[in-house]
């Protein structure tokens, strides 16, 4: 009997650990085998899918992939668990067979997790990699300075400090900076700032970098691949108008972004040259905050209780 038992034991537990990865599988086979159409089936698994660029769609890959995985060695724990609770239900009094010791388990569930967080590693390592690389030749070069508490974004003739500026946009209390940008190009980000640490933050970049003052200056790339325009805003607490260094990237096509590149290095003005691409002049995801404390922009609890 015992010799019996023992060959059968193995062999639901195979059969368990084949019915929850074939059952994976069928869920990935049924999304349309792609991780978007998967991810997109189950609300993309709480990651934001609404990246716009190169780089925000590998991050929203990963995430999808390790939730699969993470999902397959789920079901096969919970088939194990329902497997151990029905085969080993209580039958009777009796104490049933201890077993200590099992040499070939115990190293199964020691090498398995190493494993598993080997390949996540890996792979959560190769996506970093490419998120951060920088490469020889970017196609544009941005120089983005931070001050108390605006934006400028600086349209640079090459790389470093000692590059050019041949021209520039800045943000005030009362107009957005706009940072238009071509998609399909590998676009650098050069930060600096004038006074304390601020962040550079596109949310649909999936992506920000703390803007350093001094000799620090933090490189980025990221290749935009959806025209648009999307909010920006600092993310770094860096004093009282923290809230008001909000910019608009404006992605539009390469020849749209020649075209206001050459309006800009003529002398035109960012919403001069802006018209002269067929784009509204100014920010249209997001407005100035009002500088000027009015009853009616004064939202505290004292103008409330006055009923205004
Ligand atoms: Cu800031």
């Amino acid at each position: 009997m015992g010799a019996k038992s023992s060959a059968g034991r193995p062999r639901a537990a195979v059969r368990t650990a084949g019915l929850g990865l074939s059952g994976a599988a069928l869920l990935l086979l049924l999304s349309g085998c792609s991780l978007e159409g998967f991810g997109k089936a189950f609300g993309n698994f709480g990651w934001p899918s609404n990246g716009i660029s190169l780089q925000a769609h590998k991050m929203y890959d990963l995430w999808i992939a390790s939730v699969i995985a993470a999902l397959v060695v789920g079901i096969f724990v919970w088939g194990l668990i329902f497997w151990c609770v029905i085969r080993y239900r209580k039958r009777g009094d009796e104490l049933p067979v201890q077993t200590r010791f099992n040499m070939p388990m115990e190293v199964l569930y020691t090498v398995t997790p190493i494993l598993i967080v080997a390949v996540l590693f890996y792979y959560t390592a190769i996506v970093q990699t490419d998120v951060d690389k920088l490469s020889k030749n970017p196609d544009q070069v941005v120089e983005v300075v931070a001050f108390k508490w605006q934006w400028q974004f600086n349209y640079r003739d090459g790389m470093g400090a000692e590059a050019k500026t041949v021209a520039s946009t800045v943000g005030s209390a009362d107009v957005i900076p706009l940072l238009v940008l071509p998609t399909g190009e590998k676009i650098r980000f050069e930060e600096t700032s004038k006074d304390v640490i601020h962040s550079f933050w596109v949310p649909e970049l999936l992506f920000k970098r703390d803007v350093f003052p001094g000799n620090v200056r933090n490189t980025f790339e990221v290749t935009l691949d959806k025209e648009g325009r999307y909010v920006g805003r600092c993310a770094e607490l860096c004093g009282t108008y923290h809230a008001f260094m909000q910019f608009e990237l404006v992605a539009v096509s390469p020849a749209k972004f020649d075209a206001y590149l050459k309006a800009k290095e003529g002398g035109a003005t960012t919403q001069e040259a802006m018209a002269t691409i067929g784009e509204k002049p100014y920010a249209t995801t997001t407005v100035p905050l009002n500088t000027r404390r009015q009853d009616s922009s004064w939202n505290q609890s004292g103008a409330v209780a006055a009923g205004k």
